[in-house]
């Protein structure tokens, strides 16, 4: 009897710049682990790519980045996934899983300055500065301790937002520490922004490999690319998330903190105008991580959490 080869692992992907440098980052790592294994690289549009003039609170959809890749796994065009964990929805499609979590960078925001105001910050930015962002997340809260500061969207890949905020249309960018540093644009950052100012996106900082659910084999590949540390945490962000049936264009914070076993997951809400800011902290096993989240949606909850969720989704669906 001939022994059948080993197939070839079609790795799926995105294909802005990020998305490449982050799934090349996973096809080293799986190389190095697995050297006899052959994979291969397959790039795709989303949704997300191809609409770039409206923003992306107002599309809503989730999986705006995911949706393609998804469909291209389940009818085995590809194997698995590489994405930005935080913008994989929480509930993903019958018949594929979250495989793997990798090691997170810092997850923090960044403030990256126009060059006329170098020697400035947040606080010290003049009256009605333009910071350009479309996260509702980051405006709520910016709002909410700036209220002298002005907000307009910005879509477009990172050298696009650079070249905007170069040109002169915004004072300021609010863009993730992580993607700056993973494209070797870490000197742009002027400020890495302090939980206490602005809580992270659930997943934020870390990849998220999709894969088929009854694909052992892949399933088995991927874990040696697990971080546990990273996905205890996330574990509990998305948990948090799904509970609070929030997509990942609702102003959520999270902020996460593993000490030995002991899980502290923070997390907040916040009304649009920055105005309600409800805030709530949990601590325990990490190994209940996925109740933890689930206890803090509820502490939030009881404190009227789902009313400027509801808020919120009823002002972008007439807009
Ligand atoms: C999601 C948001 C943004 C991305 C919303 C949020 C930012 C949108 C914007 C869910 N996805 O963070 O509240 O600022 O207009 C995205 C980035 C990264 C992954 C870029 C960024 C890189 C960092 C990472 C876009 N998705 O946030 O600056 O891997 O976590």
């Amino acid at each position: 009897m001939v022994a059948s080869l080993p197939r070839t692992i079609r790795i799926g992907s995105r294909k802005s710049q990020l998305a490449m440098v982050q799934t090349h980052w996973v096809h080293e790592q799986l190389q190095k682990v697995f050297p006899q294994r052959t994979f291969e690289i397959h790039t795709m549009s989303t949704q997300g790519d191809k609409i770039l003039d409206v923003a992306l609170a107002k599309i809503g959809d989730k999986g705006l980045f995911t949706k393609e890749l998804e469909v291209g796994m389940l009818s085995s065009d590809i194997d698995f996934a590489v994405h930005s964990l935080k913008d994989l929805p929480t509930n993903l499609p019958e018949g594929l899983m979250l495989g793997c979590i990798t090691e997170r960078e810092d997850p923090a925001d960044a403030l990256v300055l126009h060059k006329s105001h170098r020697d400035k910050q947040l606080a010290t930015l003049p009256e009605g500065a333009v910071i350009g962002t479309s996260s509702l997340r980051r405006l709520a809260q910016l709002r909410h301790h700036f209220p002298h500061l002005a907000f307009k969207d910005v879509r477009g890949n990172l050298n696009t937002r650079l070249a905007k905020l170069d040109a002169g249309e915004y004072d300021a960018l609010i863009l993730a520490v992580a993607g700056l540093q993973r494209l070797g644009m870490g000197d742009r950052i002027h400020q890495s922004i302090p939980a206490e100012i602005s809580l992270h996106a659930v997943g934020q900082g870390a990849l998220g490999i999709e894969c088929r659910s009854d694909d052992t084999e892949i399933l088995n590949l991927l874990k040696a690319l697990e971080h546990r540390p990273t996905a205890v945490r996330c574990y509990a962000e998305r948990a948090f998330l799904r509970e609070l049936e929030g997509g990942c264009q609702v102003p959520i914070g999270v902020n996460t903190t593993l000490d030995g076993e002991t899980l502290t997951l923070k997390g907040l809400v916040a009304s649009l105008d920055g105005q309600r800011v409800i805030q709530g902290e949990v601590s325990g096993a990490a190994d209940d991580a996925d109740q933890l989240g689930i206890d803090l949606a509820h502490q939030l909850k009881a404190q009227g959490a789902q009313e400027i969720l509801d808020e919120i989704i009823a002002t972008l669906n007439r807009e």
